[in-house]
């Protein structure tokens, strides 16, 4: 079995090369990420990982999706999720990184023999692996090169075709406790639309219809599948008006629009020409990442961005907390480095919730959040979800309420589990919380915005000659490497009032980010651009 399965390895490898490409490639922030055209062998590889990955872990099935996300239309990524829906397990990025680089067949076939070997994975266990694409043009050869790979190395495996990442991973979940006394869901995209319009029924009991929304869905796959859930909730639940929908010409996928587009922008989205005081929000490329924002009388842009959805969850399940009467429940908030300093202020001042600070990247924010009862994490690019750990959900189940207010707290926070995607950030289910607190809380976006004032700030991208030059240390708010340029750094920020700037090398980009944030918007602009000039020629 093993020589045969080296051997389909190496023959299936042979159909899809490795290109010529000087750099290494690099399981990053969310996998490997790059020009379409570079990445078939990176995809056929993922697909032999994905097996040995599912063969390691007793044939639970293993996810793997195909998505550039918020990158632009030429570009396209691939990435892999664990059973319970997690990002890849971290030690195994080393793997996937050595399986991408491997230069020939037969170096490929034996980096799977030598991972086999050295995880004690069984050739002939059974494996089995899902996947699905997001709208790209790209996507469909790259799903054939992930069929050979998991052809080639053994796994059984099932297309999902287009879904949201989120959609995924979702998915991965409910097909992995199918068999458990806790199902997630139906492990199909028809179940995630029930699980999402059911919870997000029970917890608008009662309450008035919202106001018309207006979703921007940066032409990507939210555009159709918010749609779709929207037709299982029935008309008369939400009424939303998807703008930048349009899948068919695949160019304008994130085309100044989407998520990533709005926040570091600052402004508007092609084809948005807002009332005022009515919620708008836009959506990233496959999904995983919301926004929102409105205009007010005078048409200025506010935009309420992932530091203020977390302000807002955390603020509304602490209110539940404390009205359900359930004591010893700790909920926490995790951001990066990227949170804008009142948010934070916010949040550990006020509403007295403690706050933990990662590396950029879901997996790290999701690791950090399990460690608190109700985890709350958001990136400030609004990628982020809130996570119930299963001693809490057990509490909430087994709590003896003592009045019908407690009664309805607490399942309140238990249809707020199933409402908020557990696995990951989902821009659709981050959509339904919003829109439901806002619901419970009587407020319009404006009065949402009015909890705390954002520091003004600036995200700009630098492309250098090298990104992989740039080391961080303390969840990437200081660099260690091309070393001095901290110190140049500080001396800036000091000039400033709240003055704060960190630099890192994007992980989905081939470019390096500089983040500043100031008391006026003059001054963060300012800051930003002085930062980056001290980049050039690095
Ligand atoms: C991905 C990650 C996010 C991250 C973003 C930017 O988002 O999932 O966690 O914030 O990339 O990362 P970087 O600054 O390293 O390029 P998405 O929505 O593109 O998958």
């Amino acid at each position: 079995i093993i020589l045969q399965q080296l051997s389909q390895v190496e023959k299936f490898s042979s159909v899809h090369p490795r290109p010529d490409f000087d750099a290494d490639f690099t399981y990053g922030t969310a996998g490997f990420r790059m020009r379409a055209e570079l990445l078939d062998s990176v995809v056929f590889r993922v697909g032999l990982l994905a097996t040995l990955r599912s063969r390691k872990l007793d044939g639970e099935t293993i996810g793997v999706m195909i998505t550039a996300s918020h990158n632009p239309p030429e570009d396209n990524g691939v990435k892999m999720v664990d059973p319970q829906g997690e990002m890849l397990e971290a030690s195994w990025e080393v793997y996937a990184t050595r399986f991408a680089n491997a230069r020939s067949d037969e170096d490929l076939a034996r980096e799977y023999f030598n991972v086999a070997e050295t995880l004690k994975i069984k050739l002939d266990a059974p494996a089995k692996v899902a996947f699905g694409r997001d709208t790209r043009a790209s996507g469909p050869a790259l799903v054939s090169a992930l069929k050979d790979g998991l052809t080639a190395a053994g796994a059984e495996f099932s297309d999902f075709h287009v879904l949201t990442t989120p959609q995924l991973h979702y998915i991965v979940k409910s097909i992995n406790t199918a068999r458990s006394s806790n199902p997630y869901g139906e492990p199909n995209e028809a179940g995630y639309y029930r699980k999402l319009s059911s919870a997000f029924n029970a917890v608008m009991q009662g309450k008035p219809k919202p106001k018309l929304i207006t979703v921007d869905a940066a032409n990507g796959v939210g555009g159709p599948k918010l749609a779709e859930l929207l037709e299982v909730l029935g008309g008369d639940v939400l009424d939303v008006n998807i703008i930048n929908d349009d899948v068919a010409v695949t160019d304008k996928l994130n085309y100044q629009c989407g998520a990533d587009f709005v926040k570091t922008q600052q402004k508007l989205p092609l084809g948005a020409d807002p009332e005022p005081s009515q919620l708008y929000a836009s959506l990233d490329g496959d999904a995983d990442r919301i926004v929102f924002y409105y205009v007010d009388e005078a048409k200025k842009f506010y935009l309420l961005d992932g530091d203020k959805i977390a302000s807002l969850a955390a603020m509304f399940i602490q209110e539940l907390l404390g009205q359900s009467g359930i004591e010893d429940l700790q909920v926490g908030v995790v951001q990066t480095a990227y949170a804008n300093g009142s948010s934070t202020t916010f949040i550990q001042d006020v509403l007295k919730v403690p706050v933990t600070c990662t590396s950029t990247g879901v997996k790290h924010l999701h690791h950090a959040a399990q460690l608190y009862d109700i985890g709350v994490y958001f990136e400030a690019n609004g990628h982020g979800t809130v996570l119930f750990s299963p001693s809490t959900i057990k509490a909430l189940e087994t709590f003896e309420a003592s009045s019908p207010g407690q009664q309805s707290a607490v399942e309140m926070l238990l249809s707020l589990a199933d409402l908020i995607n557990q696995t990951v950030g989902d821009a659709i289910s981050d959509l339904l919380l919003v829109v439901a607190v806002l619901a419970h809380k009587s407020w319009g976006p404006s009065e949402w915005n009015l909890a705390y004032t954002d520091l003004p700030n600036r995200l700009v991208r630098v492309v250098v000659n090298n990104r992989f030059a740039f080391k961080t240390e303390d969840a990437e708010r200081r660099l260690v490497e091309p070393q001095g340029l901290q110190a140049q750094i500080n001396d800036l920020v000091k000039k400033y009032k709240f003055g704060r700037s960190f630099v890192r090398a994007s992980g989905t980009e081939d470019a390096v980010r500089v983040y500043a944030e100031a008391a006026t918007r003059l001054e963060a602009d300012e800051l930003a651009l002085k930062v980056s000039e001290l980049l050039k020629g690095l």
